[in-house]
């Protein structure tokens, strides 16, 4: 399976619709993008989607500033406000279904519904503030999904070395951590194939939620 993943399609972003139809051969997989506010999920889904993506932004309002700290992400005016969701197809015709999840603590009681049926999440980190991605950690942990860790590169965030992140992340050794810039498609697809490999490498018997 790992060298069908070496390659990630591409090219079928304005196909027709009847390529995006599951065939009797394909093997489709739910993986969750999760993260703190503001830290590049939809930005990420939109970058790799074939589909067009599903979004629900909502311009930010001065009333939201209380609850969502825009520290480090000045330039935001919009927050998703429900789910992004992505569609992308590797070779091997395994077919990723990719749900943008909120990480604020007040999403926390959807977790349930949004886990149900994943197999794995992509958690998105910010250097500027890696704290924040403990708690989006900790519930997908809870949930019982294998997760890996991309830290999204934004120009003014500290750079560390991985030894160094795998250390403030507490990462197990077995957690792929990669970089990736969320605006970038192939570095987006490339974080999602480190994921999709690590949940793959583990038996049917060993996976948490089968
Ligand atoms: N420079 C840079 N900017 C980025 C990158 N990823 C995202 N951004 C910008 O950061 C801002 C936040 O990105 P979003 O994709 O909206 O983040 P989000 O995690 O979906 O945010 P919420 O849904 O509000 O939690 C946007 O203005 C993006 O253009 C990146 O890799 N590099
Ligand atoms: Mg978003």
């Amino acid at each position: 399976m790992d060298s069908a993943l070496s390659s990630p399609s591409t090219g079928t972003g304005s196909g027709t619709g009847s390529m995006y139809l599951a065939g009797e051969d394909q093997t489709l997989v739910k993986l969750l993008v999760a993260g703190p506010f503001g830290v590049g999920k939809t930005t990420l889904i939109r970058a790799m989607s074939e589909t067009p993506p599903l979004h629900t932004e909502e311009v930010m309002t001065q009333t939201g500033a209380a609850v969502d700290d825009l520290a480090g992400v000045r330039e935001k005016t919009t927050t998703t406000v429900a789910i992004d969701f992505g569609r992308l197809t590797l070779p091997g015709n395994l077919v990723l279904y990719l749900f943008g999840t909120p990480g604020q603590k007040r999403f926390r009681p959807l977790w349930q519904d949004i886990a149900r049926g994943a197999l794995g999440a992509l958690v998105l980190a910010d250097t500027r503030r890696l704290a924040d991605s403990f708690e989006v950690m900790d519930i997908i942990g809870e949930a019982g999904l294998r997760y890996a860790v991309a830290v999204n590169t934004f120009p003014d965030a500290p750079e560390y070395s991985v030894e160094k992140l795998r250390e403030a992340l507490d990462l197990h050794p077995d957690t792929p951590l990669v970089m990736c810039d969320a605006r970038d498609r192939d570095q987006s697809v490339d974080a999602l194939i480190a994921l999709v490999g690590h949940v793959l490498a583990h038996t049917p018997e060993e996976t948490p939620n089968p």
